[in-house]
């Protein structure tokens, strides 16, 4: 589905930019800058394909653990922030979610020093997002539910220099061979995905986020932090989860006919079309059904859905 053609990479192979596409929401997490490992320069074609009037940084997008153990902050990380500058200077509302890995912006002196000065920019551990369609979906990074992080972050930090290395392998390893497409971290991606299914298991991430979210009085939840892109509905709940900008460059899109699009550069993308609230007590006045999910749709692109893509 995502050839080499694909608007991430119109930018390295000089193609003219196109405008932007307007969108209700724009949700990204573990952007990671300042890492190495970090895909900036896709992350930034990316941004730039958008126009939204809301964007949530949702957490890990600024890498504060690597400034005392390999700080890389390129001339594109800069060009990202300025982007954001831009963006909210245009109108767009920034919403900044603290993660582990960005977790001094949890010191609320250090957000009233630096941030408080920056208009249309917000800063929280979690904020609520009502969908067009009326849903609301608790947003929060996802590293307060992981129970690995919370009760061993020596451990945390120990896979973490595992992981870094992983990454410097995969890279060396795909420089090597070069192979003509493809993710350059997929063998990482493969490794994490092995290693965060069972953080999720040991943890009970999900049920937690979700138990956190149903106690806000949300419907769903939008978090990033493990790294795994999806869309799946649990307990009558829905758990979106960004993804990341270091192996899967991901990102989840609200658009203005409500659809929510989870963006993935190497894999289909995914779309969920959730009905209005109106249309869900109607069903349920009607059949005397509970609300459920049997009124959404969770198409991939080569669905039923397919004319309506990623350029749409
Ligand atoms: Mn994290």
């Amino acid at each position: 589905m995502f050839g080499r053609s694909h608007p991430f990479q119109a930018k390295d192979a000089g193609m003219q930019r196109l405008a932007p596409t307007s969108v209700r929401t724009l949700l990204v997490s573990d952007v990671h800058l300042g890492s190495k490992h970090s895909r900036a320069d896709e992350f930034l074609a990316f941004l730039r394909e958008f126009h939204p009037e809301s964007l949530y940084l949702v957490g890990d997008f600024i890498d504060g653990w690597k400034i005392n153990t390999g700080w890389h902050w390129s001339s594109v990380c800069d060009e990202i922030i300025a982007h954001l500058i831009g963006l909210a200077r245009r109108g767009t509302k920034i919403h900044y979610v603290a993660g582990n890995h960005d977790a001094f912006l949890r010191n609320p002196a250090f957000r009233a020093g630096c941030l408080a000065t920056l208009p249309r920019f917000e800063v929280g551990n979690e904020f609520v997002l009502q969908t067009l369609t009326g849903w609301k979906f608790l947003i929060t990074h996802g590293d307060l539910f992981d129970r690995v992080e919370s009760i061993a972050p020596w451990l945390s930090k120990g896979t973490t220099a595992f992981y870094d290395t992983c990454l410097s392998m995969n890279r060396w390893c795909y420089r090597t061979w070069q192979p003509s497409e493809g993710n350059p971290y997929g063998l990482c991606s493969v490794l994490k995905d092995r290693v965060k299914r069972w953080i999720r298991f040991v943890s009970d991430f999900e049920s937690r986020i979700l138990h956190h979210a149903k106690q806000r009085e949300c419907d769903g939840v939008i978090c990033g932090h493990i790294h795994t892109p999806d869309i799946v509905s649990s307990d009558s709940m829905w758990y979106c989860n960004t993804g990341d900008w270091v192996e899967n460059c991901t990102g989840l899109v609200e658009r203005h006919d409500g659809r929510l699009h989870l963006v993935r550069r190497y894999d289909e993308d995914l779309f969920l079309r959730l009905p209005t609230q109106e249309e869900t007590l109607r069903r349920c006045f009607d059949a005397s059904k509970t609300p459920s999910t049997d009124a959404t749709e969770l198409v991939s692109v080569n669905g039923e859905d397919s004319s309506c893509g990623y350029a749409a």
